[in-house]
Protein backbone atom coordinates (compact mmCIF):
# COMPACT_ATOMS: atom_id res chain seq x y z
CA UNK A 1 0.00 0.00 0.00
CA UNK A 2 2.66 2.26 1.13
CA UNK A 3 4.78 1.34 -2.39
CA UNK A 4 1.42 2.18 -4.15
CA UNK A 5 0.97 5.46 -2.47
CA UNK A 6 4.67 6.76 -3.26
CA UNK A 7 4.41 5.80 -6.87
CA UNK A 8 0.72 8.09 -6.82
CA UNK A 9 2.96 10.87 -5.40
CA UNK A 10 5.94 10.17 -8.07
CA UNK A 11 3.16 10.45 -10.55
CA UNK A 12 1.64 13.82 -9.11
CA UNK A 13 5.06 15.16 -8.92
CA UNK A 14 6.11 15.11 -12.73
CA UNK A 15 2.91 15.68 -13.63
CA UNK A 16 1.97 19.17 -11.58
CA UNK A 17 4.68 21.16 -13.47
CA UNK A 18 3.69 20.22 -16.87
CA UNK A 19 -0.34 21.78 -16.09
CA UNK A 20 -0.53 25.13 -18.52
CA UNK A 21 -3.58 26.65 -17.18
CA UNK A 22 -6.36 26.87 -14.65
CA UNK A 23 -9.41 24.34 -16.53
CA UNK A 24 -6.33 21.72 -16.67
CA UNK A 25 -5.80 22.23 -13.22
CA UNK A 26 -9.12 21.55 -12.07
CA UNK A 27 -8.90 18.34 -13.99
CA UNK A 28 -5.44 17.84 -12.15
CA UNK A 29 -6.40 18.14 -8.72
CA UNK A 30 -9.51 16.06 -9.47
CA UNK A 31 -7.85 13.19 -10.61
CA UNK A 32 -5.57 13.04 -6.97
CA UNK A 33 -7.46 15.25 -4.81
CA UNK A 34 -11.21 14.42 -5.87
CA UNK A 35 -13.63 12.29 -4.20
CA UNK A 36 -12.72 9.84 -7.10
CA UNK A 37 -9.27 10.26 -7.15
CA UNK A 38 -6.30 8.52 -6.93
CA UNK A 39 -5.69 9.41 -3.14
CA UNK A 40 -9.12 8.32 -2.26
CA UNK A 41 -9.06 5.19 -4.15
CA UNK A 42 -5.60 4.53 -2.06
CA UNK A 43 -7.70 5.42 1.25
CA UNK A 44 -10.67 2.80 0.69
CA UNK A 45 -7.99 0.11 0.69
CA UNK A 46 -7.10 1.26 4.02
CA UNK A 47 -9.87 -1.09 5.59
CA UNK A 48 -7.81 -4.00 4.80
CA UNK A 49 -4.59 -2.89 7.26
CA UNK A 50 -3.59 -3.87 10.29
CA UNK A 51 -3.97 -1.05 13.41
CA UNK A 52 -0.29 -0.20 13.34
CA UNK A 53 -0.31 -0.47 8.93
CA UNK A 54 -2.59 1.84 9.24
CA UNK A 55 -0.74 4.35 11.42
CA UNK A 56 1.66 4.62 9.36
CA UNK A 57 -0.02 4.56 6.12
CA UNK A 58 -2.68 7.37 7.57
CA UNK A 59 -0.01 9.59 8.56
CA UNK A 60 2.06 9.07 5.10
CA UNK A 61 -1.28 9.40 3.14
CA UNK A 62 -2.12 12.97 4.91
CA UNK A 63 1.66 14.14 4.44
CA UNK A 64 1.34 13.63 0.86
CA UNK A 65 -2.17 15.06 0.50
CA UNK A 66 -0.49 18.33 2.49
CA UNK A 67 1.96 18.47 -0.33
CA UNK A 68 0.42 18.02 -3.41
CA UNK A 69 -2.43 20.90 -1.92
CA UNK A 70 0.85 22.97 -1.41
CA UNK A 71 2.14 21.51 -5.00
CA UNK A 72 -0.94 22.74 -6.57
CA UNK A 73 -1.38 26.07 -5.11
CA UNK A 74 2.27 26.92 -6.22
CA UNK A 75 1.44 25.68 -9.70
CA UNK A 76 -1.72 27.59 -9.86
CA UNK A 77 -0.32 31.16 -8.99
CA UNK A 78 2.52 30.79 -11.53
CA UNK A 79 0.36 29.76 -14.22
CA UNK A 80 -1.93 32.51 -13.13
CA UNK A 81 1.24 34.97 -13.37
CA UNK A 82 2.39 33.49 -16.48
CA UNK A 83 -1.21 34.89 -17.89
CA UNK A 84 -0.56 38.31 -16.90
CA UNK A 85 2.78 38.38 -18.32
CA UNK A 86 1.64 36.81 -21.54
CA UNK A 87 -0.92 39.74 -21.93
CA UNK A 88 1.73 42.50 -20.61
CA UNK A 89 4.01 41.24 -23.53
CA UNK A 90 1.26 41.34 -26.50
CA UNK A 91 -0.31 45.14 -25.33
CA UNK A 92 3.40 46.12 -24.56
CA UNK A 93 4.07 49.67 -26.13
CA UNK A 94 6.74 49.90 -28.25
CA UNK A 95 9.20 52.82 -28.40
CA UNK A 96 11.12 51.94 -30.43
CA UNK A 97 9.26 53.61 -33.24
CA UNK A 98 12.27 55.86 -34.52
CA UNK A 99 14.11 53.26 -35.14
CA UNK A 100 11.64 51.31 -36.76
CA UNK A 101 10.51 54.33 -38.71
CA UNK A 102 14.52 54.85 -39.90
CA UNK A 103 14.47 51.01 -40.38
CA UNK A 104 11.82 51.31 -42.99
CA UNK A 105 13.72 54.38 -45.00
CA UNK A 106 11.49 56.79 -43.74
CA UNK A 107 12.06 59.56 -41.45
CA UNK A 108 10.72 60.94 -38.55
CA UNK A 109 9.01 63.93 -38.33
CA UNK A 110 10.01 66.84 -36.14
CA UNK A 111 9.16 70.60 -35.27
CA UNK A 112 9.15 73.39 -37.64
CA UNK A 113 11.47 76.32 -36.33
CA UNK A 114 7.60 78.65 -36.29
CA UNK A 115 6.35 76.16 -34.64
CA UNK A 116 8.91 75.83 -32.16
CA UNK A 117 9.26 79.29 -31.55
CA UNK A 118 5.65 80.06 -31.37
CA UNK A 119 5.83 77.22 -28.39
CA UNK A 120 8.25 78.69 -26.34
CA UNK A 121 6.47 82.26 -26.89
CA UNK A 122 3.47 80.24 -25.26
CA UNK A 123 5.34 78.79 -22.48
CA UNK A 124 7.05 82.20 -21.50
CA UNK A 125 3.23 84.17 -21.53
CA UNK A 126 1.64 81.05 -19.38
CA UNK A 127 4.58 81.29 -16.74
CA UNK A 128 3.53 84.92 -16.73
CA UNK A 129 -0.25 84.31 -16.06
CA UNK A 130 -1.92 84.94 -19.12
CA UNK A 131 -4.28 83.54 -20.76
CA UNK A 132 -3.73 82.04 -25.19
CA UNK A 133 -6.54 82.67 -27.12
CA UNK A 134 -7.53 82.40 -30.78
CA UNK A 135 -8.90 84.04 -33.72
CA UNK A 136 -10.34 83.31 -37.25
CA UNK A 137 -8.20 83.65 -40.20
CA UNK A 138 -11.17 84.41 -42.30
CA UNK A 139 -12.21 87.86 -40.65
CA UNK A 140 -15.04 90.26 -40.80
CA UNK A 141 -14.56 93.77 -41.53
CA UNK A 142 -15.50 94.75 -38.23
CA UNK A 143 -13.19 92.59 -36.49
CA UNK A 144 -9.59 93.41 -38.53
CA UNK A 145 -10.82 96.75 -38.93
CA UNK A 146 -13.85 98.90 -37.82
CA UNK A 147 -13.66 97.55 -34.00
CA UNK A 148 -10.26 98.56 -33.84
CA UNK A 149 -10.64 102.42 -34.55
CA UNK A 150 -10.19 102.09 -38.93
CA UNK A 151 -13.15 103.42 -39.98
CA UNK A 152 -14.18 102.29 -43.68
CA UNK A 153 -12.22 105.24 -45.97
CA UNK A 154 -10.11 105.60 -43.08
CA UNK A 155 -6.36 105.74 -44.88
CA UNK A 156 -5.06 103.31 -42.34
CA UNK A 157 -7.27 100.20 -44.13
CA UNK A 158 -4.55 100.84 -47.10
CA UNK A 159 -1.53 100.37 -44.66
CA UNK A 160 -2.02 96.52 -45.06
CA UNK A 161 -2.77 95.41 -48.32
CA UNK A 162 -5.65 93.19 -48.10
CA UNK A 163 -7.01 90.19 -49.58
CA UNK A 164 -11.05 90.82 -49.79
CA UNK A 165 -13.35 88.06 -50.33
CA UNK A 166 -15.99 88.81 -53.09
CA UNK A 167 -18.41 89.85 -51.13
CA UNK A 168 -16.27 92.88 -49.90
CA UNK A 169 -17.19 92.29 -46.31
CA UNK A 170 -14.94 89.65 -45.50
CA UNK A 171 -10.89 89.30 -46.14
CA UNK A 172 -7.68 87.64 -44.56
CA UNK A 173 -7.08 88.46 -41.20
CA UNK A 174 -4.11 91.24 -42.17
CA UNK A 175 -3.17 91.01 -38.77
CA UNK A 176 -3.46 89.25 -35.09
CA UNK A 177 -5.17 92.33 -33.44
CA UNK A 178 -8.93 90.88 -34.42
CA UNK A 179 -8.12 89.05 -31.38
CA UNK A 180 -8.03 91.98 -29.27
CA UNK A 181 -11.58 92.35 -30.52
CA UNK A 182 -12.61 88.80 -29.71
CA UNK A 183 -10.88 88.74 -26.69
CA UNK A 184 -12.86 91.78 -25.66
CA UNK A 185 -16.04 90.11 -26.39
CA UNK A 186 -14.92 86.84 -23.98
CA UNK A 187 -13.17 88.74 -20.80
CA UNK A 188 -13.92 91.29 -18.24
CA UNK A 189 -11.28 93.11 -17.48
CA UNK A 190 -8.89 93.03 -15.51
CA UNK A 191 -7.04 90.40 -17.85
CA UNK A 192 -4.59 89.82 -20.04
CA UNK A 193 -4.44 87.28 -22.58
CA UNK A 194 -2.55 86.77 -25.96
CA UNK A 195 -2.97 85.24 -28.84
CA UNK A 196 -0.25 83.98 -32.12
CA UNK A 197 -1.24 83.02 -35.48
CA UNK A 198 -1.02 83.39 -39.45
CA UNK A 199 -1.78 86.90 -41.15
CA UNK A 200 -2.23 87.66 -44.35
CA UNK A 201 -0.89 90.47 -46.86
CA UNK A 202 -0.93 91.08 -50.27
CA UNK A 203 2.97 92.59 -50.24
CA UNK A 204 5.74 92.41 -52.35
CA UNK A 205 8.22 89.46 -51.47
CA UNK A 206 11.75 90.26 -49.97
CA UNK A 207 14.48 88.50 -47.31
CA UNK A 208 11.90 90.01 -44.47
CA UNK A 209 8.82 90.09 -46.00
CA UNK A 210 6.31 87.53 -46.42
CA UNK A 211 2.69 87.55 -47.91
CA UNK A 212 1.57 84.83 -45.18
CA UNK A 213 3.40 85.23 -41.94
CA UNK A 214 2.84 85.16 -37.56
CA UNK A 215 1.92 87.59 -35.12
CA UNK A 216 1.64 87.07 -31.55
CA UNK A 217 -1.01 89.51 -29.80
CA UNK A 218 -0.79 90.73 -26.92
CA UNK A 219 -3.37 92.88 -24.58
CA UNK A 220 -3.54 93.57 -20.93
CA UNK A 221 -5.55 95.97 -19.10
CA UNK A 222 -6.04 97.08 -15.88
CA UNK A 223 -6.02 99.80 -13.65
CA UNK A 224 -3.16 102.82 -13.99
CA UNK A 225 -1.05 100.86 -16.71
CA UNK A 226 1.32 103.46 -18.12
CA UNK A 227 3.99 103.65 -20.76
CA UNK A 228 6.86 102.06 -18.60
CA UNK A 229 5.22 99.39 -17.63
CA UNK A 230 4.90 98.10 -21.23
CA UNK A 231 8.44 99.07 -22.41
CA UNK A 232 9.39 97.50 -19.15
CA UNK A 233 7.36 94.35 -19.90
CA UNK A 234 8.60 93.93 -23.87
CA UNK A 235 12.44 94.40 -22.76
CA UNK A 236 11.79 91.46 -20.41
CA UNK A 237 9.59 89.56 -23.07
CA UNK A 238 12.43 89.58 -25.49
CA UNK A 239 15.42 89.05 -23.46
CA UNK A 240 13.57 85.88 -21.97
CA UNK A 241 13.23 84.74 -25.89
CA UNK A 242 16.92 85.46 -26.66
CA UNK A 243 18.03 84.21 -23.08
CA UNK A 244 19.89 87.33 -22.88
CA UNK A 245 19.90 91.51 -23.12
CA UNK A 246 19.65 92.39 -26.45
CA UNK A 247 19.79 96.06 -27.58
CA UNK A 248 16.20 97.74 -28.70
CA UNK A 249 14.84 101.20 -29.74
CA UNK A 250 11.68 102.28 -29.68
CA UNK A 251 10.06 104.55 -32.34
CA UNK A 252 6.75 106.63 -32.46
CA UNK A 253 4.21 104.59 -34.64
CA UNK A 254 1.29 105.35 -35.92
CA UNK A 255 -1.51 102.23 -35.15
CA UNK A 256 -5.17 103.80 -35.09
CA UNK A 257 -5.59 101.63 -32.50
CA UNK A 258 -3.64 102.83 -29.99
CA UNK A 259 -2.44 105.93 -28.19
CA UNK A 260 0.37 106.74 -27.86
CA UNK A 261 1.59 104.24 -30.71
CA UNK A 262 5.30 102.74 -30.75
CA UNK A 263 7.39 100.38 -33.08
CA UNK A 264 9.59 98.62 -31.25
CA UNK A 265 12.97 97.23 -33.61
CA UNK A 266 16.07 95.19 -31.86
CA UNK A 267 19.33 95.11 -32.95
CA UNK A 268 19.82 92.45 -36.09
CA UNK A 269 20.99 89.51 -34.81
CA UNK A 270 21.80 88.07 -38.43
CA UNK A 271 24.37 90.82 -38.94
CA UNK A 272 25.53 92.16 -35.64
CA UNK A 273 24.29 95.34 -36.64
CA UNK A 274 26.60 95.97 -39.51
CA UNK A 275 23.51 95.77 -42.16
CA UNK A 276 22.59 93.02 -44.40
CA UNK A 277 19.27 92.26 -46.65
CA UNK A 278 17.40 91.61 -43.56
CA UNK A 279 17.28 94.45 -42.01
CA UNK A 280 18.09 96.22 -45.09
CA UNK A 281 21.09 97.59 -44.34
CA UNK A 282 20.38 99.45 -40.91
CA UNK A 283 21.25 97.12 -38.16
CA UNK A 284 17.69 97.25 -36.70
CA UNK A 285 14.79 94.58 -37.53
CA UNK A 286 11.38 96.03 -36.81
CA UNK A 287 10.13 93.53 -34.54
CA UNK A 288 6.56 94.77 -33.20
CA UNK A 289 4.23 97.64 -33.19
CA UNK A 290 2.65 98.36 -29.97
CA UNK A 291 1.55 101.09 -27.61
CA UNK A 292 -1.43 102.14 -25.27
CA UNK A 293 -4.94 100.93 -26.04
CA UNK A 294 -7.13 103.54 -27.89
CA UNK A 295 -10.07 104.43 -25.50
CA UNK A 296 -12.62 104.05 -28.87
CA UNK A 297 -11.17 100.82 -28.96
CA UNK A 298 -12.32 100.00 -25.57
CA UNK A 299 -15.21 101.65 -25.42
CA UNK A 300 -16.26 99.65 -28.31
CA UNK A 301 -15.05 96.55 -26.50
CA UNK A 302 -18.02 97.01 -23.64
CA UNK A 303 -15.04 98.73 -21.32
CA UNK A 304 -15.19 102.01 -19.33
CA UNK A 305 -12.07 103.68 -20.60
CA UNK A 306 -11.99 105.86 -17.35
CA UNK A 307 -12.19 103.23 -15.22
CA UNK A 308 -9.37 100.67 -17.33
CA UNK A 309 -6.36 100.95 -18.82
CA UNK A 310 -3.73 99.31 -21.04
CA UNK A 311 -1.73 97.89 -23.58
CA UNK A 312 -0.95 96.06 -26.44
CA UNK A 313 1.35 94.79 -29.35
CA UNK A 314 1.61 92.82 -31.81
CA UNK A 315 5.31 90.79 -32.53
CA UNK A 316 6.11 89.54 -35.75
CA UNK A 317 6.97 85.72 -34.97
CA UNK A 318 8.44 84.82 -38.40
CA UNK A 319 11.31 87.23 -37.53
CA UNK A 320 12.13 86.67 -34.20
CA UNK A 321 13.34 83.01 -35.78
CA UNK A 322 15.22 83.92 -37.82
CA UNK A 323 17.07 86.02 -35.45
CA UNK A 324 17.08 83.05 -33.09
CA UNK A 325 18.14 80.20 -35.57
CA UNK A 326 20.34 83.22 -38.04
CA UNK A 327 18.11 82.43 -41.03
CA UNK A 328 18.79 85.12 -43.67
CA UNK A 329 15.63 85.23 -45.52
CA UNK A 330 12.06 84.41 -44.59
CA UNK A 331 10.96 83.04 -47.45
CA UNK A 332 13.06 79.66 -46.28
CA UNK A 333 10.64 79.58 -43.45
CA UNK A 334 7.35 79.23 -46.22
CA UNK A 335 9.24 77.26 -49.01
CA UNK A 336 8.14 73.56 -47.59
CA UNK A 337 12.37 72.09 -48.31
CA UNK A 338 12.63 69.68 -45.86
CA UNK A 339 16.51 70.06 -46.19
CA UNK A 340 15.95 73.29 -44.97
CA UNK A 341 13.26 72.50 -42.01
CA UNK A 342 15.75 69.20 -41.09
CA UNK A 343 18.05 71.58 -39.93
CA UNK A 344 15.81 72.99 -36.67
CA UNK A 345 14.88 69.20 -36.40
CA UNK A 346 13.70 68.71 -32.49
CA UNK A 347 11.18 65.94 -31.05
C1 LIG B 1 0.62 95.43 -36.98
O1 LIG B 1 0.27 94.45 -37.64
C2 LIG B 1 -0.18 95.83 -35.74
N1 LIG B 1 -1.39 95.10 -35.70
C3 LIG B 1 0.67 95.60 -34.51
C4 LIG B 1 0.11 96.24 -33.26
C5 LIG B 1 -0.64 95.49 -32.38
C6 LIG B 1 0.36 97.58 -32.98
C7 LIG B 1 -1.14 96.07 -31.23
C8 LIG B 1 -0.14 98.16 -31.83
C9 LIG B 1 -0.88 97.36 -30.95
P1 LIG B 1 2.82 95.84 -38.29
O2 LIG B 1 2.21 95.89 -39.63
O3 LIG B 1 3.97 96.75 -38.04
O4 LIG B 1 1.77 96.07 -37.13
O5 LIG B 1 3.30 94.35 -38.03
C10 LIG B 1 3.80 93.93 -36.77
C11 LIG B 1 5.08 93.09 -36.96
O6 LIG B 1 4.83 92.00 -37.85
C12 LIG B 1 6.23 93.85 -37.58
O7 LIG B 1 6.93 94.59 -36.60
C13 LIG B 1 7.07 92.73 -38.16
O8 LIG B 1 7.89 92.13 -37.16
C14 LIG B 1 6.03 91.74 -38.60
N2 LIG B 1 5.74 91.87 -40.04
C15 LIG B 1 5.03 92.84 -40.65
N3 LIG B 1 4.93 92.60 -41.98
C16 LIG B 1 5.59 91.44 -42.22
C17 LIG B 1 5.81 90.64 -43.40
N4 LIG B 1 5.32 90.97 -44.57
N5 LIG B 1 6.54 89.51 -43.27
C18 LIG B 1 7.03 89.13 -42.05
N6 LIG B 1 6.81 89.82 -40.92
C19 LIG B 1 6.11 90.96 -40.99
Amino acid sequence: MLQKLEEVKKEFDSGVGLVGSMPDMAQFKADFLGKKGKLNALMGGMRDLSVEEKKSFGARANEVKQEMTDAIDKRSQDIELEAINAKLAKNKLDISWTDKIKDLGQQAAGLHPLTQVTRELEDIFLSMGFDILDGPHIEDEYHNFEALNIPESHPARDMQDTFWFKDKKHLLRTHTSNIQIRGMEQKKPPFKFVGPGKVFRCETLDASHEAAFHQLEGMMVGKDIAVPHMIHFLRTLLSEIFKREIKVRLRPGFFPFVEPGFELDYECLLCGGKGCSVCKQVGWVEGLGCGMVHPNVLSGGGIDPNKWNGFAFGLGIDRLAMMRYHIDDVRHLHSGNLQFSEQFKTY
